[in-house]
Formats: structure tokens, sequence, C-alpha cells
């Protein structure tokens, strides 16, 4: 049995007040279902199994290039991050692993086994960076990192992932998530193409130190920090990238790293398709790199980046088995709240994912009937599938409203009261 930060006795009674009603919902759409000769407790069974990483750095208030407004009782190191970590997982049963940030959550590793051992957690992939400067390093990421036009930058870049791998070893984590913010603001500023050789040779070098059963994933974004060109700047580079270094090296999608638009659904397609897919940063965006919460501005797009993975689950895709990952900037919003609500909107389109009719789909595709190729979509999408979500949680000893338990649960005066806040701090977008 897991230490759980918040009292179980909180959840259950919340849990007790919304049984009968959440019960009769549950029916209600298993009948429903059934109609359509869907088995809920099939689908059920599959959300219940369904888990996303936390990012460490999301359970901090962030920031953007303006400013940035501290919330209350915000973690102030690793161990604070993982025990509010450890309260998503507590209450949404969905979250059950977090991806570290280094050197923000440097640490003894053994300490933060240990601690994440009491809390039930585990550590997905890690993240390194070497888009800011650490406070005792000797050369400056100001003009580029990997990619840098002098060597011992470079050099000392690769020593940073490599320093990564290996706290991730001691850890139990299998991947390294490799994002950098190398590019150039000016036309001239940087060669291309010798920019990229550079970057290159040096994944290369990291490459070559990955353990076996590891996986290096490369996350492109087309603009920021660099604003006229980045090194790694979309799906294509990122493919050439993965396929260049070698089979255990796979690409990330983070849905906000895009032009506005941008038929994500279709990259993720290609990427399964060609066996380079490595995961995802779940957030959403309006604009650009928002790091709004997950499926709260276009939860149609979420939606149908699923569709593309159930397919590929149902056609069963050799090899396939993408990492899921959070990345968010919370700035208005409890970070812990927007974490569990994020972590119930990728389960819902999961959910509704599951329950596109995809015989009927391909029927209607090779007869051309494009208007009922799309109804399928949209009547699995039109479902309200938060019974299930409910029944997942329920089942796995978590809470039937996740928010509504927290709020109840008064955690978060609990630790203002006892986390002073710290200015400044690291955070913002990532
Ligand atoms: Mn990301």
């Amino acid at each position: 049995m897991s230490e759980t930060r918040i009292a179980v006795e909180v959840v259950a009674a919340d849990n007790d007040r919304r049984e009968a009603g959440h019960r009769s919902d549950y029916q209600r759409l298993g009948e429903k279902l059934a109609r359509s000769s869907i088995d809920i407790e099939a689908v059920t069974a599959k959300v219940a199994e369904f888990f996303v990483a936390v990012p460490s750095w999301g359970v901090g208030t962030g920031g953007t290039r303006f400013a940035r407004f501290p919330g209350q009782g915000e973690p102030r190191h690793i161990f604070d991050k993982l025990d509010d970590c450890g309260v998503i997982q507590q209450l949404t049963r969905a979250t059950p692993t977090v991806s570290l940030h280094i050197p923000w959550d440097k640490a003894d590793p053994k300490s933060l086994k240990d601690r994440a051992d009491a809390l039930g957690l585990g550590f997905d992939a890690m993240n390194s960076n070497t888009f800011s400067d650490a406070p005792d390093q000797a050369h400056s990421y100001k003009y580029g990192s990997l990619s840098h036009v002098d060597a011992a930058t470079r050099r000392q870049a690769v020593e940073h992932n490599l320093e990564c791998i290996e706290i991730g070893r001691a850890l139990g984590s299998k991947a390294l998530t490799v994002w950098i913010g190398d590019g150039s603001n000016f036309p001239g500023q940087a060669s291309f193409t010798r920019q990229f050789e550079r970057y290159l040779a040096a994944m290369a070098d990291i490459y070559k130190a990955l353990p076996d059963d590891w996986r290096l994933f490369s996350e492109h974004k087309m603009y920021e920090p660099a604003f006229y060109s980045t090194v790694v700047q979309d799906w294509g580079t990122n493919y050439l990238i993965a396929q260049t270094l070698g089979e255990k090296a796979y690409c990330l999608v983070d849905l906000g790293h895009h032009a506005p638009n941008t038929n994500i659904e279709m990259i993720v397609a290609r990427l399964i398709q060609f066996g380079k897919l490595g995961g995802f940063h779940f957030n959403d965006s309006k604009y650009g790199d928002d790091d709004l919460d997950a499926g709260s501005v276009e939860p149609y797009r979420l939606f149908l980046v699923f569709n593309e993975l159930v397919d590929a689950e149902y056609r069963g895709v050799k090899g396939f088995h993408p990492a899921h990952m959070i990345d968010q900037s919370h700035n208005v919003t409890d970070p812990i709240e927007s974490l569990i609500s994020s972590a119930n909107e990728i389960r819902r389109a999961y959910a509704q994912a599951l329950l596109v009719d995809r015989v009927a789909l391909e029927g209607y595709q090779g007869d051309n009937d494009a208007l009922m190729a799309s109804e399928t979509l949209k009547k699995a999408y039109r479902t309200d599938v938060e019974p299930i979500l409910a029944e997942a949680r329920r089942r796995s000893g978590g809470a039937i409203d996740p928010v509504a338990a927290y709020r109840a649960s008064g955690y978060r005066a609990q630790v203002a009261s006892e986390r002073p806040t710290v200015k400044g701090g690291s955070g913002g977008i990532v």
C-alpha cells in the first residue's frame, strides 16, 4: 500500500456521495453501447490500463516571457513535486509515472527512487536541458548547444545528456527526450546545413551511450526561443534524425510545436506507418506553443490523434508502444487540478476513439462515402464517456470526481502552510 498525501477516507466519502448516480449513468451508457454491439466492460478495462506521465515541471506554476505569478504552496524542490504527482495519481489512477527534467530535478538518485517508491510512482522519460545555462557550467548555450559552432560547447551538451541517461538508469527510466533551443534569429546567422551536421554528430554521440533497452526521443519545434529558424523545426527533420541515428531513435510529437491548423493527426499516421512514432507531449494550443491544458481548446483534434493511435492498435502495428507524457505550463489554475483534468481529457479521447466502428469506417472509405465516414467518427466523439472514465478510476481506487475530491481534501491549503512561497524559481515554457 502506497503512502497517500490525501487521506483515503476523504476520497471514499466523496465517492460515497456520488456512487448511486454514477452507477446509474454507467449502466445506462452500457445499455446504449450494447445496442451498437460494444461491450462497455471491455472499454473500461482498456481505459483503466491507459497511462500518461506527469512532467515534474508541470506541478509548479509556469510563466510566460513577460512574467510569472507564483501560486500558493508551490513545490520547492523535486521531493515536493513528487508529493504533488502522488496526489494526481492517487485521485486519477491514470498517472503512475513522472518525467524528470535535469538539472531542475537533480537529487541523489537513491533518495528520489525511495520517495517515488513510497508514493507508488515510477519514472518515465528523462528530459535534458541545454536550452538554458546552469549556474556553474563552463560554456554558455546562448548561441546553441548540440549544434553550437564551438566543439567544447557541443561536448558539454553531449556530456549533460549522458549524465541524464546515468541518472535515468538509476531510477528505472527507459528513455531520453532531447529538445534543444538551437536555431537562429537572423537569415544568414547560421548555415542550415552545417548546423544540422553538427547536431547529428552530437546526437550520434548520445545515441552511442544509450542502453540497449532505452529509446531516444527527439522533439521538433517550429520556433521559439529561436525565431527565424530552429534546427529541429518539424516532423520531416525529426524523421531524418530518427532514421539517421538508428532503431532506438524515435520522433516525439508535442502537440503545441506546430503551425496553427497543421494536420497533426496526419503527421502521427505517417510516423506510425514508418515505425518512428516515439510518443507525445500532450497539451493544447490556440496560436503556438501555448502549453494549454490538453483538450481545453480543440478536443476534437485530440480525439483525431487518438483515432490514429487506436487504429494502429486495432491493426496490430508491430512494435507500437508510444510514450504518453503531458507537457503543459499552468499560469492561471492550480497545476494539480490542471494535470488531473488533462489526464482525464487524454483518457477521454482514448475512450472515444475505442468506440469508433472501424469496420464500418473502412466500408465507407471504400465506397467514397465521405459523409458517413465522417459521421462514424463523430458518433464516437459525441458519446459522453465520462461514466467509463469514472468507473475506471473508481475500480482502481481513485476518485469518481477527482477535482471535487481534491478540493474537498484541502491539500493545497495544507501544503501552502508547509511550503513558504519562493521567489523566482524555474518554470516557464518548455
Ligand atoms: Mn514538449
